[in-house]
């Protein structure tokens, strides 16, 4: 008997929620499914920034563009990008906002937020890199265009995840082999190719 009315009061719950009138909300305080929904969608940054980062090769020459523009829950990078070998390559957003090559070690480790010791890798248990961004593929002709989403960074003022835009600005760096998005502390991903210094506009 307990279980039928147990069971009665799990279908009336839907049917009482259904039956509000438009414009009233639905209250219970006996179903755990009427709690309200943690807030997926709630805005974390003001959206509209928008940044553009020119993307030179080792030796200086032009290697396309990345575009950056603040959406409500992270950032979309759109990425195109020319001169690279055929196949995946790894994709960060580094801490410093210089591109000196050949080898770009001016852009810094990636951007990251806090004092916690960073672990690299999307597919790892334990991520917590700010920098970190899916792979992007090259075709036979080098040839890249991607976007990409973060929401780990932000171009707006306010919000969670690392400031692409701060004092010392950031950088998003191509590298030469795909990233395991795993291993430490780039995922294998090799030689950086192609760099770009991200700047507002
Ligand atoms: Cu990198």
């Amino acid at each position: 008997m307990r279980a039928v009315l147990l069971a009665s009061v799990l279908i009336a719950a839907p049917l009482a929620a259904c039956s509000q009138p438009e414009g009233t909300t639905a209250t219970s305080d006996t179903s755990p499914a009427a709690a309200p929904a943690p807030a997926l969608t709630a805005q974390r940054a003001d959206v509209g920034s928008t940044a553009t980062a020119p993307l030179t090769n080792g030796e200086g020459g032009q290697a396309g563009t990345a575009s950056f523009s603040q959406g409500p829950q992270g950032v979309v990078i759109r990425i195109e990008a020319t001169g690279l070998t055929p196949g995946w390559h790894g994709i960060h957003l580094h801490e410093t906002g210089t591109c000196d090559g050949p080898g770009f070690q001016s852009a810094g480790s990636h951007v990251h937020g806090g004092d916690a010791e960073v672990v690299h890798g999307l597919l790892n248990a334990q991520q917590n890199d700010f920098g970190d961004l899916p792979n992007i593929h090259a075709d036979a002709q080098g040839r890249a265009y991607a976007e990409v989403f973060t929401t780990f960074a932000r171009l707006a003022d306010a919000g969670p995840g690392a400031h692409l835009l701060d004092a010392d600005g950031s950088a998003i760096v191509i590298h030469a082999q795909p990233d395991d998005h795993n291993s430490q502390p780039i995922g294998g991903s090799g030689d950086r190719v192609a760099c770009g210094v991200i700047a507002a506009g």
